[in-house]
């Protein structure tokens, strides 16, 4: 059976004459109006990129390559004993398209071990940024680092062909994925004092390392949830700040490392990837100000006092979803599966009766419903992963799977550096004057 590497090689021509063929077909077709809105409306809805690996319908979730996430929790290989997919495999899926074998998945977990291990001088960055330090604001530093190392910008220096781009970027890829594990568990233990940092195990999957490094793998369900989280917060079509990020900085040939670390500065906003640590933040608080076991009635109204302190309810609403978000479900479904009666779960569940019809009463937000942060918080809080501002670095580790595989594509097939066209609003003014 080829390997990753192998197999990408043998997909790239026909993808090129694919692409070639579909801008030959459509490529003066128009996608329909621009409008002005759209311009300061931070471009909702513009049709603007191009990315196979996921694409997200507004009722229906997020589908990896076609596949929705109970199909590939069904499709893709599992540890031995376990039930949740590899997010090996769904790596594999994002790049090839393909389901791989339980083989081809274990040389993946083979190959990110024997490439997790960190240079001393980025441990000794961790080392001394002091625990203050926003664990996310560490976590890109490090990454930035390992640029220091990277294949793509060694052989760019040494004038590697246009058509070869996409080699160097998948060695960068797939070390920047093996060495996130090392990176979140130094942080950890760094930061919450959890003792020293065990080996990575050539022998176990990579959740199970991350799991391990964290301080967590005598816990055979946290070690599943890594599975499931890691596989659901992958990818979420190519807009979204962290993966756009990635593919714009990507565009200008910076490296892998480069670029993934200005995805890690986009999740770390409190409107994305931070909003699994501020729903936490906004469920202690709730809890400290109506206590826990509260009636229905005061949770509405801490709900409303949220609205009408000018906050957001985090966790809730969505740039493009319309319904509740199947990365929640996927979370829900796991919860009443392993902790039915744990009381954060319950709290979560009880905000998730309330919080629709309250924003829908206020009638502002076009998406009431829950996405992806609402629930992650309350999982991990039951295994004792408590520190919440933690939480955004392992949805990191996860979006580092989508953008790298996006990062392969974009070099195979020779993406263009991204250059949109801004406008000043004395020029819209004038330009549509007497329209
Ligand atoms: N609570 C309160 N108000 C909300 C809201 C929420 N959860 N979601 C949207 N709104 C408000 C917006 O702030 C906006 O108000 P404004 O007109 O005064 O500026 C209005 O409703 C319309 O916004 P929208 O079109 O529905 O949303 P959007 O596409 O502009 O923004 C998002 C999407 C996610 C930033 C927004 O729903 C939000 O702030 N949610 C809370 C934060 C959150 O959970 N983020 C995580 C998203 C998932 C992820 O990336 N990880």
């Amino acid at each position: 059976a080829p390997t990753l590497k192998e197999r990408l090689a043998e997909l790239i021509p026909a993808e090129i004459e694919n692409v070639k063929a579909t801008r030959a077909a459509h490529g003066k077709k128009s996608f329909g109006p621009v409008l002005v809105d759209q311009l300061y409306g931070g471009m909702r809805g513009l049709p603007a990129l191009i990315w196979d690996g996921s694409v997200l319908d507004a009722e229906e979730g997020i589908r990896f390559r076609g596949k929705s996430i109970p199909e590939i929790q069904e499709a893709l290989p599992k540890a031995p004993g376990g039930s949740e997919p590899l997010p090996e495999g769904l790596f594999w899926l994002l790049v090839t398209g393909e389901i791989p074998t339980q083989e081809q998945v274990n040389a993946l977990s083979k190959d990110w071990a024997a490439r997790s291990s960190l240079p001393s001088f980025v441990e000794e960055i961790i080392d001394r940024c002091p625990p203050t330090l926003h664990p996310m604001s560490q976590f890109s530093l490090a990454v930035t680092a390992l640029n220091h190392d990277s294949a793509f910008a060694k052989a760019y220096q040494q004038g590697i062909s246009k058509k070869e781009y996409w080699q160097p970027t998948f060695e960068d890829a797939m070390d920047l994925i093996a060495k996130l594990p090392n990176i979140a568990g130094r942080i950890y233990r760094n930061v919450y004092g959890g003792g020293k940092l065990p080996a990575i195990d050539a022998d176990k999957d990579y959740s199970y390392n991350l799991a391990n490094l964290l301080g967590f793998a005598d816990k055979s369900d946290f070690v599943e949830l890594m599975r499931l989280y890691i596989t659901i917060h992958s990818d979420h079509e190519g807009g979204n700040v962290s993966a756009h990020t990635g593919k714009l900085v990507g565009s200008a040939l910076s490296d892998p490392f480069l670029a993934f670390a200005a995805s890690l500065n986009g999740l770390a906003g409190p409107l994305h990837g931070l909003a699994n640590q501020e729903v936490l933040l906004w469920l202690r608080k709730m809890q400290s100000k109506i206590g826990e076991n509260a009636t229905d009635d005061a949770v509405r109204e801490y709900v409303w006092s949220t609205l009408k302190g000018g906050q957001v309810v985090p966790g809730y609403g969505h740039a493009v979803l319309r319904k509740t978000d199947p990365r929640y479900t996927a979370q829900r479904e796991f919860a009443l599966k392993h902790l039915p009666n744990d009381p954060l779960f319950k709290l979560v569940s009880q905000v998730f009766n309330i919080v629709p019809g309250v924003l829908l009463e206020a009638g502002k937000a076009k998406n009431p419903w829950p996405n992806v942060d609402a629930h992650s918080g309350a999982l991990l809080t039951h295994y004792g992963l408590t520190q919440m501002q933690f939480y955004t670095v392992l949805f990191g580790v996860s979006r580092a799977f989508g953008v790298a595989a996006q990062l392969i594509w974009d070099r195979a097939l020779g993406a263009p550096l991204e250059r949109p066209k801004s406008y000043s609003t004395e020029a819209i003014k004038k330009i549509f004057k007497d329209k």
